[in-house]
């Protein structure tokens, strides 16, 4: 990529709302707009000054004609968002006028940004390291107030700062050893292997407390996916559509009704929770039913939560027994529903198929103990987090791998100074270890990591 560009783009999304903004950055921003920006008669703008706002039109001036009345907002590098100069310009939200001053921008000889480009940039000119950059994308895709409030906090360095801490102590074992290395005869006290161990340990200790805390928060981005399953008729798919607060799926006194699996997210305690509602479970014939139970099945397989639901106005029976049989009990909260009708399920044979589960007595039609489950559900999928948003921060995929390789490194260094393995060895080790953590922040990366991270963001982010 070629820093000397000018890139411009539309930076809010299509169609029609009360503003849209062109942006553009970069060396050439300022001139571009001169050329096609006019302030109202009589009063003139300093193209010098930074974070001003400037009332005006844009024309084209080669046709002398105007393409839109605007708000043109100047940023003089190196305070701005990519540390270049840009400039937004605050067009009237429709697509037309926004497409042709886009397209002047371009004749004068911008370049169309590519997705996440502006932010890129910001990272190329050391405005933000690469897991900040990363916060973006998860600001933009936030979809609960807690998972902004952690992108929040990540973008300003919370992640960053605790691989900085542990980066730098690495580093500075490193430097004993390579002296160690370097240069035998002088004489450098030598780290005694308890030493090296208790040193190792703690990277260890270090490494292990961010993956966990980092998985914690990656709940608050990505959220857990809940299945609903049990046999036809429970109610499965009311529950759905309470939660929903809207008609989501047809919902019928016909056994059978749900043939596909429907998934919607709800907002539980901060979480995004993915409520999945499936068909309901029983010995069939029909081809498209048992199409139904094989999409069940895949689903019950990926599901963090399972929520098995039982028709409390009936006697358990054959169908209900044998799907007993087929889940989860660790990943299973029972769900016994209708309530409101004349009780004739039997608990304790519930119970003794899942001793240590908790059950949660519903109507899903007459609203009875809805929080409750919200509650039960929150604190099962949180029961293992060690979570505290004070000090949380979120792992993406690229970054967990990152930390579990320099994981794997810190520990063949380990083993390998249990097993008074060579010096050479032992810093090798804990050199990728240290380059691994480095890829997080983004002090080491690769044009593949870069292509692969900017790719997802939107054009004009
Ligand atoms: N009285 C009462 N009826 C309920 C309750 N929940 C669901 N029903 C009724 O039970 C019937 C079946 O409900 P559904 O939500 O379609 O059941 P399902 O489990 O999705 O059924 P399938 O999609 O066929 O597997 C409907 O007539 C609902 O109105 C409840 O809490 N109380
Ligand atoms: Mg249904």
């Amino acid at each position: 990529m070629i820093l000397e560009d000018t890139i411009t783009a539309i930076a809010t999304p299509v169609g029609e709302s009360g503003i849209g903004i062109v942006r553009m950055s970069g060396e050439r921003a300022f001139p571009i707009a001169r050329k096609l920006f006019r302030a109202p008669k009589g009063r003139k703008i300093n193209w010098a000054s930074s974070f001003k706002t400037h009332y005006g039109r844009i024309f084209d001036p080669r046709t002398k004609k105007i393409v839109d009345e605007v708000l043109l907002t100047l940023m003089r590098a190196p305070k701005s968002y990519t540390r270049e100069d840009i400039v937004e310009i605050n067009c009237h939200g429709g697509p037309l006028p926004l497409r042709e001053t886009l397209q002047l921008t371009l004749r004068l000889g911008a370049r169309l940004a590519q997705p996440g480009e502006f932010t890129k940039r910001a990272f190329l000119n050391g405005r933000i390291d690469l897991a900040q950059a990363e916060s973006v994308l998860d600001i933009v895709q936030a979809k609960t107030e807690k998972s902004l409030e952690m992108a929040l906090g990540q973008l300003g360095g919370k992640l960053s700062k605790k691989i900085d801490l542990l980066k730098r102590k690495m580093v500075n074992f490193l430097s004993y050893l390579e002296a160690e290395i370097d240069f035998p005869d002088e004489n450098i006290q030598p780290l005694s292997r308890k030493n090296k161990e208790s040193r190792l340990k703690e990277f260890l200790t270090k490494l292990d407390s961010l993956l966990e805390v980092g998985m914690t928060g990656k709940i608050y981005r990505e959220g857990l996916k809940a299945v609903i399953v049990g046999k036809p008729n429970v109610g499965k798919s009311s529950l759905l559509n309470t939660l929903l607060q809207r008609e989501r799926a047809i919902v019928s006194w016909s056994p059978g009704t749900t043939r596909d699996t429907i998934e919607e997210m709800i907002n539980i305690k901060g979480f995004p929770l993915w409520i999945i509602d499936t068909a309901g479970l029983r010995e069939v014939e029909d081809m498209v039913e048992k199409e139904a139970l094989r999409r069940t099945h895949s689903r019950l397989q990926e599901a963090n939560i399972i929520l098995l639901m039982v028709d409390g106005s009936l006697p358990l029976n054959g169908e209900d027994a044998s799907i007993f049989k087929k889940i989860e009990a660790k990943k299973t909260l029972v769900v016994i529903n209708k309530i409101d009708l004349p009780q004739r399920v039997d608990k304790e044979k519930i119970s003794s198929f899942f001793p240590e589960q908790k059950i949660i007595e519903i109507s899903a039609t007459k609203e009875i103990n809805l929080e409750k489950l919200k509650e039960e559900i929150a604190d099962f999928a949180l029961k293992e987090a060690t979570f505290s948003s004070s000090n949380s921060f979120i792992l993406n995929i690229r970054q967990q791998e990152a930390l579990e390789k320099a994981k794997q490194n810190v520990k063949r260094a380990l083993e390998g100074t249990k097993q008074e393995l060579s010096e050479e060895l032992l810093a090798f080790e804990v050199r990728e270890g240290i380059n691994r953590l480095g890829e997080i922040t983004g002090e080491i990366v690769t044009e593949d990591i870069l292509e692969r991270i900017f790719s997802q963001f939107c054009i004009g982010k």
